[in-house]
């Protein structure tokens, strides 16, 4: 089972899935948690350089520092755990960047579905989307401290990202579970099990 998790900015993805692990590992089930950018050592190396706020990249540049990230994370991570019959949980896949890169950024979603097949990307089963006001995401990053590269951008790109995500969740019911990320950190979470686990058992 390939399961992914979506939202923009300060959602709850963190606190979520500290959550989701703490409990699975509890119950002894297989799961592989993973996140993107940074899901193998040299995505590592390239999430420091995207997430640098004294760095200027183009958004072209961006895509393919995003891309060659996931190209390491699906080679060295996600076909191997998918082949050992692993569930994988990936704090964010290919949805960000037609969402980050696409609606936000403004890069053609044509193109970005070209480049993105290149990449021979396994789709996930189920698509977690925590969906929260742009202002409350962003509130609670500033409360956290420290931010980065894209969190120095403006609420209109957020925008643009969160109508996207919610466009998208609105195409494609069978696979994404979208969750309104104001409610308590335990009512998300509760969710979020529950319909991993429904997953898991094919309900
Ligand atoms: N990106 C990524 C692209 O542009 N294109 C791509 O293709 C990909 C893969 C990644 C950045 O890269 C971009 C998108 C991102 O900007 P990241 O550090 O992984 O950077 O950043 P995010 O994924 O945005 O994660 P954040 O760390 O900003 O937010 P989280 O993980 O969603 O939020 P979390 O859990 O840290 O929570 C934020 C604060 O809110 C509190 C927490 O305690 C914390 O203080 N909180 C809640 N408060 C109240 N109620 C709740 N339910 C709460 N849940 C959490």
């Amino acid at each position: 089972m390939f399961i992914t998790l979506e939202g923009s900015e300060g959602a709850g993805k963190s606190t979520l899935i500290n959550l989701l692990k703490k409990y699975f590992s509890d119950k002894k089930f297989n799961f592989l948690f993973t996140r993107e950018p940074g899901g193998t050592k040299e995505g590592q190396a390239i999430r420091s350089i995207l997430l640098d706020k004294t760095i200027e990249l183009d958004s072209y540049s961006e895509t393919f520092l995003l891309l060659a990230d996931r190209y390491e994370h699906i080679d060295k991570v996600i076909k191997p755990a998918l082949k050992r019959n692993q569930n994988i949980l990936s704090d964010r896949y290919i949805d960000s960047t037609f969402a980050y890169q696409g609606a936000g950024r403004g890069i053609d979603q044509k193109e970005l579905q070209y480049l993105m097949d290149l990449l021979n990307y396994p789709k996930p089963d189920l698509t977690i989307y925590l969906d929260l006001p742009i202002e409350e995401g962003l509130n609670r990053v500033k409360k956290r401290g420290k931010s980065d590269r894209f969190e120095k951008e403006d609420l209109i790109f957020f925008e643009r990202i969160r109508n996207f995500y919610l466009d998208l969740v609105k195409k494609n019911p069978e696979r994404f579970l979208l969750i309104d990320a104001s409610k308590s950190t335990d009512e998300v979470f509760n969710l979020a099990k529950d319909s991993i686990t429904n997953k898991l058992y094919g309900k």
